[in-house]
């Protein structure tokens, strides 16, 4: 039956990453938001304290936790700096196609010297000219004798300037009438390998702790053993990975989400007008009950959407509901908590204009709220035919 109770395991996991995010990244945010200084200490202790990487199976040296125990941690670390939490979370989104269809001596290889150093990786799908249309991708890899040559421009790749290894998404079939889930394969690409040159760290809106940029594959060879799962199968892959990954882009939503409700109602409590605290404005505490209403179902979300992955069950249908639903309620809780802040919210010496730039980011990677409402109305009408 339904159990909303969290594990002994899981409870210390999250308190673990609580009390890591408020004391380390928390009060280092503002400064690697201010700066883009990629944050490689603080990733270093988080990785030492097992909250990097956390889907790797035991067998290559991971903790290989659930997606709803990853859920925790992410949400846990987006409290403190979602900026911080993405650049973390991307290895979990590279390392997931290999570890759903990596071949053993693969996985050994790429996951195994994840948890041997504190190592980056990076997942390249995403092109100039191809963001929510991943059947348009337009880079190639064409077989040459026992390896493949690779050409092509990637853009928008978070730890793209970090990574140890990528998983990238090529077209392997150049036939205009193959399909998309024949047309396409993965590889793990040794980010040293000749012909890559890695673009400027690009400037967002926010989460400026991240690191995201352009690649350019000019004939990079990549041996037949890095080919991911079956030539031509590639895009199952890459979506596949989205089925893991949108709960923890959800629950790192719902991180940021909480805080902006946590520093609003403090801030509520303090700030006085009209001879009463602006919390006893009922203006002012109807915006924090639709925060709070906001939080708990997304979060509701993200655990249901996380607990049918760990139990085997198919959940596109509920995690692009959850990396909706949780993305759009970030970006209405930051702005509620920058209105509820009034002057102050709009001034960098408050936290709450950092959380209203950061939360944009999560309506449009991992799929834009268009693309998931686009997965949601094609699952829900197939229902009913
Ligand atoms: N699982 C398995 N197979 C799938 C899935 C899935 N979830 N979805 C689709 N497929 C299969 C289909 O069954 C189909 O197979 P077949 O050809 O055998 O019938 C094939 O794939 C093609 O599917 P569609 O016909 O549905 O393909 P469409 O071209 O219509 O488009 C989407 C599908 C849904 C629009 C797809 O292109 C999509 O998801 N677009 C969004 C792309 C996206 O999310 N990009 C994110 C890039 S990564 C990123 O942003 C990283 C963020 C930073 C890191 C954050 C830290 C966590
Ligand atoms: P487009 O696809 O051009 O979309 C433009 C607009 O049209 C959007 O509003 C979109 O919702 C809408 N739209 C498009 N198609 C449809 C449709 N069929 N129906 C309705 N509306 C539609 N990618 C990676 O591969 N790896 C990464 O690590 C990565 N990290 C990222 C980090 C950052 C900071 C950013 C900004 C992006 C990152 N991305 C990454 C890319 C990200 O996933 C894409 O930007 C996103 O999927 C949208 O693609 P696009 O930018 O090409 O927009």
């Amino acid at each position: 039956g339904i159990n909303f109770d969290l594990s002994e395991d899981q409870v210390n996991i999250q308190q673990l990453a609580r009390k890591f995010s408020r004391e380390v990244i928390l009060p280092a945010a503002p400064h690697h938001d201010k700066t883009g200084e990629y944050p490689t200490e603080i990733i270093k202790q988080a990785w030492e304290l097992g909250l990097v990487n956390t889907h790797i199976p035991a067998a290559y040296g991971g903790l290989g936790l659930g997606v709803l125990d990853a859920g925790l941690v992410s949400e846990e670390l987006s409290y403190g700096c979602s900026g911080i939490q993405t650049a973390i979370e991307a290895n979990g989104l590279a390392e997931a196609p290999v570890i759903l269809f990596g071949n053993e001596e693969q996985k050994k290889k790429y996951l195994g010297r994840m948890t041997e150093e504190p190592l980056m990786a990076g997942y390249c799908v995403t092109e100039p000219g191809a963001g929510s249309d991943v059947a348009n991708v337009q880079t190639s890899a064409v077989k040459q004798g026992d390896s493949w040559v690779i050409n092509g421009n990637k853009m928008w790749i978070t730890n793209g300037g970090k990574a140890n290894w990528y998983f990238l998404l090529a077209r392997t079939n150049f036939d205009k009438n193959s399909t998309a889930g024949n047309s396409f394969t993965g590889f793990i690409v040794d980010a040293d390998s000749e012909g890559i040159t890695v673009g400027r760290k690009e400037w967002n809106m926010g989460q400026r702790a991240s690191d995201t940029r352009g690649i350019n594959f000019n004939n990079v060879v990549v041996k037949e053993s890095n080919v991911l799962g079956t030539v031509g199968k590639g895009f199952k892959i890459a979506m596949g990975a989205f089925d893991t990954t949108r709960p923890l882009v959800a629950s790192a939503a719902v991180g940021l989400a909480q805080r902006a409700l946590d520093e609003a109602t403090k801030y509520s409590l303090e700030r006085h007008t009209m001879g009463k605290p602006i919390s006893e404005h009922q203006a002012i505490a109807f915006m924090l009950a639709d925060m709070a209403i906001g939080i708990e179902s997304s979060r509701m979300m993200v655990y249901k959407s996380a607990n049918l992955r760990d139990n085997g069950h198919k959940n596109t249908y509920y995690a692009s509901i959850a990396k909706a639903l949780a993305s759009e309620t970030a970006n209405i809780c930051a702005a509620n908590a920058v209105q509820i802040f009034g002057g102050n919210g709009y001034n960098s010496e408050y936290p709450v204009e950092k959380l209203m730039r950061d939360a944009k980011i999560f309506m449009i990677y991992e799929g834009t709220s268009q693309i998931q409402r686009l997965i949601i109305s094609r699952l829900l009408i197939d229902s009913y035919k």
